[in-house]
């Protein structure tokens, strides 16, 4: 498997950051048969600097055969910002919901920490539905509201600023519950064979992505330093691409 260029990026980032990278690639690699995935070439490493902000965006992408695209990306906006943001998209022939985390933070915490499994369609799967009915469920002291978007989240969506270690801690342990659990059932699940049914697994995806490049917050931090039009199309072809 192809290491990063520079996986100096990564080391500077806020330890949870780095704790939840880490993570995320352990139980990939642990679950999941693992390939390349062709990232536009001007696309994998990026570095922009426009009103003096700089940002430095590191991808790391693969694909298995149960998912079209695992995308982790680690992103740092001066000295400051530390993003990292992450989605699993499956394949069309499974029907199986979509794995989506970010953390947003700085030196001084992290102010956002987000991880769903997002069901396409109308509710998750029974399968999940019991495996995260069934998990312990850590009480987090600032949890946070979703924006107007967000109606593509589960009801088992995580959405806080975690306070502390140990909160930071929780937040990292259910994170890789969820990401284990989906795993394991998308490895032992069958591909669908109805068109039509392939066809409703499309528009849910397109239905998130078309949610998500609804964040405003997002596109903000991506225009400062690389403008509208290289925004657009990062949003619409490297985070939230869908085919349909
Ligand atoms: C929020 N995302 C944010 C915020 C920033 C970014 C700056 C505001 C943080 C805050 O309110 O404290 C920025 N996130 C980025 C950037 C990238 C990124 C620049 O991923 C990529 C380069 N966002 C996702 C995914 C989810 C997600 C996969 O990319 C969820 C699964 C959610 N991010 C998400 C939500 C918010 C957020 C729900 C809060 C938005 C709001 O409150 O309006």
């Amino acid at each position: 498997m192809s290491q990063p260029t520079s996986p100096s990026l990564r080391s500077q980032q806020h330890p949870l950051i780095q704790q939840l990278a880490d993570c995320i690639e352990t139980v990939w690699r642990e679950y999941l048969d693992l390939s390349p995935y062709q990232v536009p070439a001007d696309l994998g490493y990026v570095e922009g600097c426009l009103e003096g902000e700089r940002l430095v965006i590191e991808n790391h992408c693969y694909q298995t055969p149960q998912f079209r695209k695992l995308h982790l990306e680690l992103a740092q906006v001066g000295n400051s910002l530390d993003i990292l943001h992450c989605v699993m998209f499956p394949r069309p022939e499974y029907a199986l919901p979509i794995f989506g985390a970010d953390l947003v933070g700085g030196r001084t915490g992290i102010g956002a920490a987000i991880a769903d499994l997002s069901p396409i369609g109308q509710a998750l799967p029974k399968t999940y539905q019991d495996g995260l009915a069934s998990l312990p469920t850590p009480v987090f002291t600032q949890p946070r509201d979703l924006p107007a978007w967000g109606d593509i989240f589960s009801e088992f969506c995580l959405f806080v600023r975690p306070v502390g270690e140990q909160e930071e801690a929780a937040f990292l342990q259910r994170v890789q519950q969820y990401l284990t659990l989906h795993c394991q059932i998308a490895v032992s699940s069958t591909p669908l064979t109805s068109q039509l049914e392939v066809a409703k697994v499309l528009t849910g995806q397109k239905y998130y992505c078309l949610k998500q490049q609804q964040n405003d917050k997002t596109r903000r931090v991506l225009e400062k330093s690389f403008g509208s039009e290289w925004t657009d199309r990062y949003m619409t072809t490297m985070l939230f691409d869908y085919a349909a």
